[in-house]
Parts: C-alpha cells; structure tokens; sequence
C-alpha cells in the first residue's frame, strides 16, 4: 500500500516512538495529524515531518485521559483532515517500579488512564468513522511487558497485557470490514521512556541500558511503516521485537567493563 497522501494520526507524538513514527510516515510523502501533552515539543516534530517530505501537517495538544476532549478534537477536525486513514494509537507511560503491595496509586492511574483508557477513548473517537468510509487501520503499540510480566511492574505490564486483549478485540470486532488492525510490541527502546518511570532521574534511566544496545524508536517506526503498507488484503497482527541482546521482558544479555552476563532483571 502506497502511503503517500494518507492521513495518519499519532498519539504521543512529541518525542520517542511517536516522534520517530510521523518522522517516518513524513518520509513516505503522508499527511500528519499529530497530537501530544506539550505543543511545543509538537512543532519541532512538525517542522522536521515538512523537511522530510510530509505532505501536510496538523498538530493539536491532547491529553488522551481526557475522554471529553479526544472526543471534541475528532468530531471537530478541520474537513481536509477528518478522514483518519491510519491510527497509531501510541500515547503511553510508565511509572515506577513497585512492588504491587507498595505501589503508588496516582502512578497506576496515571498508566491505566493513559495506556488503556486513553488507548480506548481514541479507538472509540476514530475506527466508526473508518468503519463507515470502509478504509483504515489502527496500530497499537503493545510491548514485551504485555506479553511476560517482570518484577515490580505488574501495573504497567497489566496495561500492555490489556493492549494485547483489546488489539486482537478490536481485529475479531472489525471482522468483516476492510479496516486493519495491528500490534507493534516492542522490548527495550531508548526514549525517555526510563527518564519518565524514574521521573527525571537520569543515571537510574541510563542504567536500564547499560552494556546492551537497545532498540531506537526509527527501528518501531520501521516496523509500523512496515505493518501499514502490506498489501490491503493482509493483516499483522502483531509484531514481537526486541534487542538481539533481550530475549523477553526477564532476560537481557549485558557486557560492561569487562564483565559478561545474562541477567534476569532490568
Ligand atoms: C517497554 C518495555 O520492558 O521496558 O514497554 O517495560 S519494558
């Protein structure tokens, strides 16, 4: 499937996969709805998408825990943009490893609003409208939390765990329709996605990728661009993808200063 003049709408995408994501859809000559928390990081997105070749773009600022307001920014898309061909619900966080006896409720709030309930609000503001033109796809990022639980991460991997039923609902709920729906599940990539589970404490971040080489947001972008642009009569359901050095979301090989070895933690 040719990608150029579609219109993709990304969640989350001021920065990480998000960014790399409408970086990548930009390169395929799309049109790009990009919605996140902080605009300004937006525009530098934005500006970067229309060197890159974007066909057009649309920033807005969006909280996806807001069901009211995600609700008011699809029904009140300018007309040129209404039709979303391409969703790429990627909006997500972490927060904290705990064990579930000590966790922090606004922590597991703030990742069940935004990685499941916000992933919903979305899903449920854009797929009737492409179930009507008879024309879309939805992407969900899931990861390797979703698939093994780790230690002190049970809220955050119930989150991805809960991204997986709702992927594969959705798919069984579209049956029938030309619409797509795929999966992206990545293990370890380098974002702030550490930075923002460790709330800016940036040498505890940068331990979670020590002595391995991690994914890079482009690899997911990749992959996503992959996903999309099969031909319209096949579905990914999901993609699995992790560093060579990570074998699952419990086992990671890392050589640091002269030491070798497989842990079992992050
Ligand atoms: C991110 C992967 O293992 O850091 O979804 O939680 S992990």
């Amino acid at each position: 499937m040719k990608l150029t003049g579609k219109t993709v709408f990304v969640t989350g995408a001021s920065a990480g996969i998000g960014a790399a994501t409408a970086l990548a859809f930009a390169a395929e000559g799309a049109r790009l709805l990009l919605c996140a928390r902080r605009v300004e990081k937006l525009a530098s997105v934005a500006e970067r998408a229309l060197e890159l070749g974007a066909a057009a773009v649309h920033t807005f600022e969006l909280d996806v825990r807001d069901q009211a307001a995600v609700a008011a920014a699809v029904a009140g898309l300018p007309g040129t943009w209404a039709a979303i061909d391409i969703l790429v619900n990627n909006a997500g966080l972490s927060r904290g490893l705990n064990k579930v006896y000590e966790g922090v409720i606004e922590d597991w709030d703030e990742m069940i609003d935004t990685n499941v309930k916000g992933l919903l609000y979305v899903t449920r503001a854009v797929v009737p409208g492409m179930v009507e033109r008879g024309a879309g796809h939805v992407v969900n990022l899931g990861s390797t939390a979703g698939e093994i639980t780790y230690p002190n991460g049970a809220v955050y991997c119930a989150t991805k765990a809960a991204e997986k039923a709702i992927n594969d609902g959705l798919r069984q709920d579209v049956l029938g329709t030309p619409v797509r729906v795929s999966s992206i599940d990545p293990g370890m990539v380098e974002t702030d996605f550490s930075k923002v589970r460790f709330r800016g404490d940036e040498e505890r971040a940068a331990k979670v990728y020590q002595g391995l080489t991690p994914l890079a947001p482009e690899d997911v972008a990749d992959a996503i661009v992959w996903a999309v642009s099969r031909p319209a009569h096949v579905n990914i359901a999901h993609v699995l993808m992790t560093p060579v050095a990570q074998a699952n979301s419990l086992l990671f090989h890392r050589e640091t200063a002269g030491t070798k070895g497989t842990t079992g933690t992050q």
